[in-house]
């Protein structure tokens, strides 16, 4: 069985979207994958209320009671391992990643960004795309290296910026189509791994 762990820090709809498509189009069976276990650095995302009735296993690891990075990752691991993942999917994971991290699941890490990378790696891109007159906004999803939000691209899907935007109008078309690919490229990523 290939294991899947999926990181949040949120609402998790893109976790949501992951574990609803897995059963609906039933790739999951015919992979032999299952999402395994949720974890969040926030004790009240809403995503692991739906985990949990999902009968995932779901764990919290709040970042705030590590001195450093480091050690929170070092817990982090020792959370995920466990599960001896095929994939590690970072859905709304909030929290930059140390190198060591990123090196220990090389090849088996992936992310979600809301921009059309490499424009607007970081934070708040909705309000940047908006900032710089951009006539289209979307999504990538991207293998993650140590390098923030540049590792190989493995899908996007692309929106139109319409009249009158706001960085959440935009932020939620851009959420409609990250429910698409998220799933799309978990299913087209776990075959080869
Ligand atoms: N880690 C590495 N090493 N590489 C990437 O590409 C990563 C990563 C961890 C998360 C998601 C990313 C995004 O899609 C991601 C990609 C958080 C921040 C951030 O600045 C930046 C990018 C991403 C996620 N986080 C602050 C921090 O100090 C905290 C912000 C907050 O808590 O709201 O870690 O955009
Ligand atoms: C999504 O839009 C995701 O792309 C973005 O946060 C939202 C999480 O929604 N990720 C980042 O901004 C990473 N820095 P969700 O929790 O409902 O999946």
């Amino acid at each position: 069985m290939k294991n899947i762990v999926i990181l949040i820090s949120g609402g998790g709809s893109n976790m949501a979207a992951i574990v609803k498509t897995a059963q609906q189009q039933d790739w999951a069976q015919r992979l032999g994958a299952r999402v395994a276990a949720v974890i969040s650095n926030k004790a009240e995302a809403k995503g692991l209320v739906f985990a949990r009735e999902q009968g995932i296993a779901t764990a919290v690891l709040d970042h705030q009671r590590f001195a450093t990075r480091e050690a929170f990752d070092a817990e982090l691991m020792a959370l995920i391992d466990p599960y001896q993942p095929a994939l590690v999917v970072l859905a709304g994971f909030m929290r930059i990643l140390t190198p060591g991290f990123v090196a220990h699941y090389a090849g088996r890490l992936v992310n979600i960004h809301p921009s059309l990378l490499p424009a607007f790696a970081g934070l708040h891109t909705h309000q940047r795309a908006l900032d710089a007159g951009c006539k289209f906004a979307g999504v990538t999803v991207h293998q993650v290296t140590a390098e923030l939000d540049l590792g190989p691209i493995l899908d996007q899907a692309v929106v139109p910026v319409l009249p009158g935007d706001t960085a959440e109008t935009l932020a939620a078309r851009v959420l409609t189509q990250e429910h698409v690919i998220y799933p799309r490229a978990v299913a087209a990523l776990l075959p080869r791994l």
